[in-house]
C-alpha cells in the first residue's frame, strides 16, 4: 500500500486544491520526481454546504467533539495522526495510533452524510454503531469492495457518501449511487459514528447527521423503497472475486516453437494442452523485439517510444512501476510473487510477496550443496513454492520469467571448461545450455533447413546488414549444417524445458484448488531468426523475429469459448490491459495496447488492421529500424545513411524474398507505407 510522508501530503493538499483531476500514476510520478516548492496554497472551497436540517460533527477548525479511541471504543489519550486543516479532518495514518470517534450519539433511524477523499490506495473506514463500512480508494481497491468502483470517484477527488438508515439498516448511495441496498449498522448504539486508522492518508469533511422519526414514518418508509427500486446495484457474487493469473514469459522464443502452432517436431504438450482448452492466438507480435524495451513494453502496455527504454540498464521508474500491470495489481490487494529474468534494469526492492526476480542473464549452470543444478528447474521449485504459499483468501498473481530458450551470451567454453559442469553434455550444446536430461530429445531427426538460408540470399543482403551482430552471432551458431542441427535442437529442448516447468505449476494450481481460477497467459518476449535469411539473434523486423506465441487460457470461460484461434493481430502492448480488465482494473490511458479480454470472450469488435515497429536500442552493428505492417504488406526501413527499405507482400510472400521497394509495380503502396510509419512514429511518442 501506499505511504505518503508529511510531505507528500502537503503536496498532496496542493493537487487537490489546484481542483485538477489526477489519476495514481501521476500522483506517484509527483511524489517521486521531489522538489516541489512549498507553497501557501489552499484547499478547493467545500463542495456544498450543511443542509438547514442536518448537524453537522466536524467544525471544519479543530477536533472539537472527537476524541481517539480503539476500535473497540475504548478511549486513548492522544490523536496522534488525525488533525483539522483546510476545513477537513485528516488523517496520517503512518502517524495515527487510534481511530477518531465522534461524541455525538446517534438513534438507529437517521442519514448520515460525509465526504471523504483518499490517496491512491489508501484505506480507511467510517463506524457506524459499532460496525464498519469500508471507505477507500475504491477505483484502485481490493476485491470485497471493487463493485462500487465504478461510482466513486479517482483518488484524490472527494466524494459524498450516505447512510440512510431506518430501524438499523443502511441504504447506503455513493456519490448518488445506490451501492448497497441493505446493509446493517452495528449493535453498539454508544459508540456512534467513528473513523478508521487504517492504510494511506485520508480526508474527511462535512460530516452531518439528521435523525428521522422511527420506522413507523410512512414517508421515509417509501423514501428506503424509492431508492431501492431504483438501484443500479452491482451484484457481488462469488463469480465476481477477481481470477489469480499467472504470467509466463519465456525469452526468444519465436512463434513457430509450439506443437500447438504447427512445429511438428517440438514436444511441448503441456503448453499445447494449455492451448486447446484456452485460446490461441495466432498472430501476436512484440512492439520491438529485444528483450529489456519489449519487458518494458509487456509491464506497461507502451510503446519505447512512450516509456523511453531502450537499453538494458535503465529500470523501471517508480512511478511506471506503480502503472505497471504488477503495480497495478498490488494496489489493488493482489498477492505478488516475480520468479526470473526481471528484464528492465534492476528489480524493485521489497517489492513482491514471494520475491525471486534477478537482474541482467542469470547462467543456465549453478552450483548448489555440491551437485549441479540447471536454472530451469529451480525456477520451476520456486514457482512450486510460491504457489504452495500463495494466499487462497485473496487473489495472486505470479509472474514468471523464462531465461529459456535464450542463448548464454558469450563463449559458452567459459563454462563448460569448468570442472563442475564437465561432462554435463555429450555433444557441444552451442550457447544454448538445455537440461542434460534432455539430451536424447530430437536426436534422430534431421531439422530441415531454413527458408532463405542459402548463401546466395546472403550475398545479397546490403554489407550493412551482411557485417551486423546477426552475421556475428550466425557465425557461432549456423556456420555448418552440423552447428545448424545442434544449435536448433539445443534451442528446443530448451524450449521442452519450459513446457515441462508449465506442467508442474498446472499441477501445482491443481493440487492449491487454484485450478478453476487462475488465469494463465503464456507468451514471449521476442522472436529469433534460426538461420534465415544467413541470421542470428532478432532485432529487425522480419517475421521470426517479431512473431511470438500467445496463449491464454481462462478456466472460467465456457466450453464453447475454448479452443479458439484467433487470427487478429494482437501485441506485446496488448498484454497489461489484458491482465488489467481480467483484474477488474480500469485501463490507464497511458496505455497503448488493446485488452484481448472481447476476443477470448469470443466476441469479434473492429480490431487494428495495422501496426508500427519500432527498434531503437543502441548498438554498434545492430541498425534501428521502424516501420508497419499490415495484415497484407510489412514496410520498414533500416536507420541507416541514406535509409535502406524493405516492402514485402506477406501474402504472397511469407518468407519475405522479395523486397518490393524498388519494384516500379508497388511505388505508391512505397509512399503509402512511408506516410503510415511516419504517422505512427508521431502517434506513439
Ligand atoms: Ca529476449
Amino acid at each position: 500500500m501506499n505511504r505518503v510522508d508529511s510531505g507528500d501530503l502537503r503536496l498532496w493538499r496542493r493537487i487537490l486544491a489546484s481542483g485538477v483531476v489526477v489519476s495514481a500514476a501521476l500522483w506517484l510520478s509527483a511524489f517521486c520526481k521531489g522538489g516541489v516548492q512549498e507553497s501557501e496554497i489552499a484547499l478547493a472551497p467545500l463542495a456544498g454546504e450543511c443542509e438547514p436540517d442536518f448537524v453537522r460533527l466536524d467544525n471544519g477548525q479543530d477536533l472539537s467533539g472527537w476524541y481517539p479511541a480503539r476500535w473497540d471504543g475504548k478511549e486513548l489519550p492522544e490523536a496522534t495522526g488525525w488533525s483539522v486543516r483546510e476545513g477537513a479532518i485528516w488523517l496520517e495514518a503512518s502517524r495515527a495510533k487510534a481511530n477518531l470517534f465522534s461524541r455525538h450519539r446517534h438513534s438507529r433511524n437517521c442519514i448520515i452524510r460525509l465526504q471523504f477523499c483518499a490517496t491512491p490506495g489508501a484505506d480507511s473506514g467510517v463506524f457506524i454503531h459499532g460496525k464498519q463500512f469500508q471507505v477507500r480508494d475504491y477505483p484502485g481497491s481490493l476485491p470485497d469492495t471493487k463493485r462500487y468502483a465504478p461510482y466513486a470517484r479517482p483518488a484524490g477527488e472527494w466524494n459524498e457518501l450516505e447512510f440512510d438508515i431506518t430501524d438499523g439498516v443502511a441504504v447506503v448511495k455513493l456519490n448518488g449511487h445506490v451501492i448497497e441496498k441493505r446493509w446493517p449498522v452495528g449493535d453498539r448504539q454508544e459508540l456512534g459514528l467513528g473513523l478508521q486508522r487504517e492504510i494511506g492518508d485520508f480526508a474527511y469533511r462535512l460530516i452531518r447527521i439528521k435523525e428521522k422519526q422511527a420506522s413507523g414514518d410512512r414517508a421515509s418508509v417509501a423514501e428506503v423503497r424509492q431508492a431501492v427500486a431504483e438501484a443500479e446495484i452491482p451484484r457481488a457474487t462469488p463469480g465476481d472475486r477477481p481470477p489469480n493469473i499467472v504470467v509466463l514469459v519465456t525469452d526468444d522464443q519465436r512463434w513457430d516453437t509450439l506443437g500447438i502452432m504447427g512445429n511438428p517436431i517440438i514436444h511441448t504438450p503441456n503448453l499445447d494442452s494449455l492451448g486447446r482448452r484456452g485460446v490461441v492466438f495466432e498472430n501476436c507480435f512484440v512492439v520491438t523485439s529485444i528483450c529489456a524495451p519489449n519487458r518494458a513494453s509487456i509491464f506497461l502496455g507502451q510503446y519505447g517510444s512512450r516509456h523511453g527504454i531502450w537499453d538494458f540498464q535503465t529500470p523501471l521508474s517508480p512511478e511506471q512501476l506503480a502503472a505497471s500491470y504488477v503495480g497495478r495489481l498490488k494496489a489493488a490487494g493482489y498477492w505478488m510473487g516475480f520468479i526470473g529474468k526481471w528484464g528492465v534494469g534492476n528489480p524493485p526492492k521489497d517489492y513482491f510477496d514471494y520475491d525471486r526476480a534477478w537482474p541482467g542473464q542469470n547462467n543456465y549452470l549453478h552450483w548448489r550443496e555440491g551437485k549441479f543444478v540447471h536454472l530451469e528447474d529451480m525456477m520451476a521449485e520456486q514457482a512450486e513454492e510460491c504457489l504452495e504459499l500463495a494466499p487462497s483468501d485473496r487473489p495472486f498473481c505470479l509472474s514468471y520469467s523464462f531465461k529459456a530458450p535464450h542463448c548464454q551470451d558469450g563463449d559458452p567454453n567459459r563454462w563448460l571448461n569448468d570442472p563442475r559442469f564437465a561432462g554435463l553434455y555429450e555433444r557441444h550444446p552451442s550457447q544454448f545450455f538445455y537440461q542434460p536430461r534432455f539430451a536424447s530429445l530430437y536426436r534422430d531427426v534431421t531439422i530441415p533447413p531454413a527458408p532463405l538460408s542459402e548463401p546466395e540470399f546472403f550475398a545479397s543482403l546490403p554489407e550493412f546488414l551482411r557485417t551486423s551482430e546477426a552475421r556475428v552471432r550466425w557465425q557461432i551458431r549456423f556456420a555448418t549444417p552440423e552447428m545448424y542441427q545442434e544449435t536448433v535442437k539445443a534451442y528446443y529442448r530448451l524450449i521442452t524445458g519450459v513446457d515441462e516447468a508449465v506442467g508442474r505449476i498446472l499441477a501445482k494450481l491443481e493440487k492449491r484448488g487454484f485450478a478453476d481460477r487462475t488465469v494463465i497467459v503464456f507468451t514471449s518476449d521476442n522472436g529469433f531468426y534460426l538461420g534465415e535469411r544467413g541470421l542470428a539473434g532478432k532485432w529487425f523486423p522480419h517475421e521470426v523475429s517479431i512473431r511470438v506465441p500467445l496463449v491464454i487460457y481462462d478456466p472460467r470461460l465456457p466450453a464453447e469459448l475454448r479452443g479458439q484461434r484467433r487470427q487478429e493481430m494482437v501485441l506485446s502492448i496488448d498484454i497489461a490491459p489484458t491482465i488489467l480488465e481480467l483484474a477488474g482494473l480500469p485501463i490507464s490511458p497511458q496505455m497503448q495496447g488493446r485488452s484481448l479480454v472481447p476476443l477470448l470472450r469470443g466476441e469479434k469488435p473492429p480490431w487494428r488492421t495495422e501496426f508500427y515497429y519500432e527498434h531503437l536500442f543502441q548498438h554498434p552493428r545492430i541498425p534501428k529500424t521502424q516501420g508497419v505492417r499490415t495484415v497484407r504488406y510489412k514496410y520498414f526501413r533500416y536507420l541507416v545513411d541514406p535509409p535502406y527499405e524493405e516492402l514485402y507482400d506477406l501474402e504472397k510472400d511469407p518468407h519475405e524474398a522479395h523486397n518490393l521497394a524498388q519494384d516500379p509495380a508497388y511505388q505508391q503502396l512505397l509512399v503509402e507505407m512511408r506516410e503510415k510509419t511516419n504517422r505512427w512514429q508521431e502517434e506513439v511518442k
